[in-house]
């Protein structure tokens, strides 16, 4: 047994994560939970009462192991809702809101949800759970699913990683103890919450703190400009750290109470590490995580903090590279990164063809990232074997926009590629060749303002003669990556 999850399940008799975050706060509710600049802040009891009462709300509509379909704003009431599914034993499928009408109708068919809850049904919920006592929290197998998180593929459509209440768990138990949580502990949230970064390894370390969490609606230059001083740990996407940066009044002064500056999701290049520790004098950890993972390894709390390294393996968690074969690759060789442990997820929704696809016999999960470890065992990634773009934190496959593109009038065929940009890390760019001499950029976008979620649209249009191809005919994105790397500006200087 993992030593973290014995620590957790002390906290109570029962498997349901709910215990292990409601744990944080058990000797003093009434202290602050969520501080919103602007608006009410809300104690962790307030957040029991409400999620206690819209479990049994729920539980009117829905039964345990039931999925809610879930596209709302950030909000207290929004994170109320993830503990009542949670209470409830109901499988919260977080959908990111910028998705449009017709990507939500994907996630609907695949998902089956017995509720699916908007922004109108949030109220509602509300409303209707002040008539309702709190139900009891729901006893739950370990392996019993919490949530299902969608991840997109390379090819086909996105796939649901079901998360267990365990391996959340143990995710939390872990980084709560790496990362040092302390009692006076205060988190600057500014993360989406329908992704595992800003739900499960924010949300989830700070509550079983009992960590005074300052809930920002989003990454508001200003309003976190205001709130760093008061805080003390912030989690974040590398873009947050350039914007702060890109801000010639941001520096030591807003940090002089931030113990922890925590990057991820996408890759943190080293001038931005650099950049950061010579205006903040703080250097940012970086870890690394997948939604299908959680979080697999972490640069250290206390010891070297590597600019380019993503860190050791998690306690409790084994990180290997292989090679094609499966075969285990010595220190120093790069290969494919596996990962196996109490949060690696229990498979793909509804899909178990993928999911034995992407599993090694032996258990371990192949990432389909690409890295090496060095002889102390620190990993550092140096690709990915999928066609992946990581914009701002979140992900983009490239031929779900080559579809889109290629379906418009006008079109021939398309490219899309990530290219480096200095505040998304990475950005869309699309390579065209158009059947007419001019391209209408304007109606290409207005095209696509229905079929896909904004932050997937190109940042770039550029057109071409024809696509460089190889003898075998394929694209030649290396070419074209090569070709335009130069096309945004360059990093803000320290
Ligand atoms: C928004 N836009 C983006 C974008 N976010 N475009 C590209 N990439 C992004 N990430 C577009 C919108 O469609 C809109 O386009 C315009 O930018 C402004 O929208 P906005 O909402 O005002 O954007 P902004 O506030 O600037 O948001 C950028 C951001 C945000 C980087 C702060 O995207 C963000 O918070 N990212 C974090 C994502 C995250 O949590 N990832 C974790 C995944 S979990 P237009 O055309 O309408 O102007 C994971 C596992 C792990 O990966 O290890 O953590």
């Amino acid at each position: 047994m993992f030593p973290d999850m014995l620590k957790c399940r002390a906290m109570s008799d029962s498997d349901n994560l709910f215990f292990t975050l409601a744990a944080g706060f058990a000797d003093q509710p009434e202290r602050c939970c969520l501080a919103c600049p602007g608006g009410a802040d809300w104690s962790f009891s307030e957040l029991d009462t409400l999620s206690g009462r819209m479990a049994s709300a729920l539980l009117e509509q829905a039964a345990p192991g039931d999925r809610v379909l879930v596209q709302i704003q950030k909000s207290p009431e929004a994170v109320a809702l993830y503990l009542a599914c949670l209470r409830a034993g109901l499988v919260l499928v977080p959908l990111n809101t910028a998705y449009t009408a017709s990507e939500l109708a994907y996630f609907r068919e695949d998902a089956q949800p017995a509720l699916e809850i908007d922004d109108a049904g949030l109220r509602q919920l509300c409303l209707d759970a002040c008539h309702y006592e709190t139900a009891p929290t729901a006893a739950v197998a370990p392996a019993d699913i919490a949530a299902i998180v969608y991840t997109s593929g390379t090819t086909g459509k996105p796939k649901g990683a079901m998360l267990s209440h365990t391996n959340l768990a143990s995710n939390a138990c872990t980084l709560h103890r790496e990362w040092g949580f302390r009692r006076d502990d205060v988190l600057l949230h500014a993360l989406p919450i329908f992704h595992v970064h800003g739900l499960f390894v924010a949300l989830n370390t700070a509550l079983m703190n009992g960590s005074r969490i300052v809930f920002l609606e989003s990454f508001d230059l200003q309003q976190v400009l205001q709130a760093l001083p008061h805080c003390t740990l912030m989690m974040g996407v590398p873009t947050f750290y350039s914007r702060l940066l890109d801000c010639d009044s941001f520096g030591a002064a807003h940090c002089e109470n931030m113990r922890l500056f925590i990057s991820g999701s996408a890759p943190l290049t080293e001038k931005l590490f650099h950049a950061f520790e010579a205006r903040s004098g703080h250097r940012i950890l970086e870890r690394y995580g997948m939604s299908e993972t959680g979080m697999i390894t972490s640069n250290p709390l206390q010891g070297e903090r590597v600019a380019g390294s993503v860190g050791f393996a998690l306690p409790g968690i084994s990180v290997r590279v292989c090679g094609h074969d499966g075969s285990t690759l010595p220190a120093g060789q790069t290969g494919m990164v596996e990962v196996s442990g109490p949060n690696v997820f229990c498979g793909y929704w509804r899909n178990p063809e993928k999911t034995r696809s992407e599993f090694r016999e032996d258990g371990y999960f192949v990432t389909g990232d690409l890295g090496k470890l060095d002889t102390d065992g620190r990993l550092t990634l140096v690709g990915r074997e999928k066609d992946l773009i990581i914009s701002g934190g979140l992900n983009v496959y490239p031929s779900e926009v080559e579809q889109c593109l290629d379906s418009l009038p006008g079109v021939d065929e398309s490219a899309v590629i990530g290219v480096p940009h200095p505040d998304l890390g990475e950005a869309v760019v699309a390579v065209l060749v158009t059947d007419s001499g001019e391209m209408d950029t304007a109606s290409l976008k207005s095209a696509l303002l229905d079929r896909l979620a904004g932050f997937k649209h190109p940042k770039a249009f550029i057109q071409q003669a024809a696509l460089p191809r190889n003898t075998m005919g394929k694209v030649q994105k290396q070419t074209l990556r090569e070709r335009y790397r130069d096309w945004f500006s360059t990093l803000p200087a320290a």
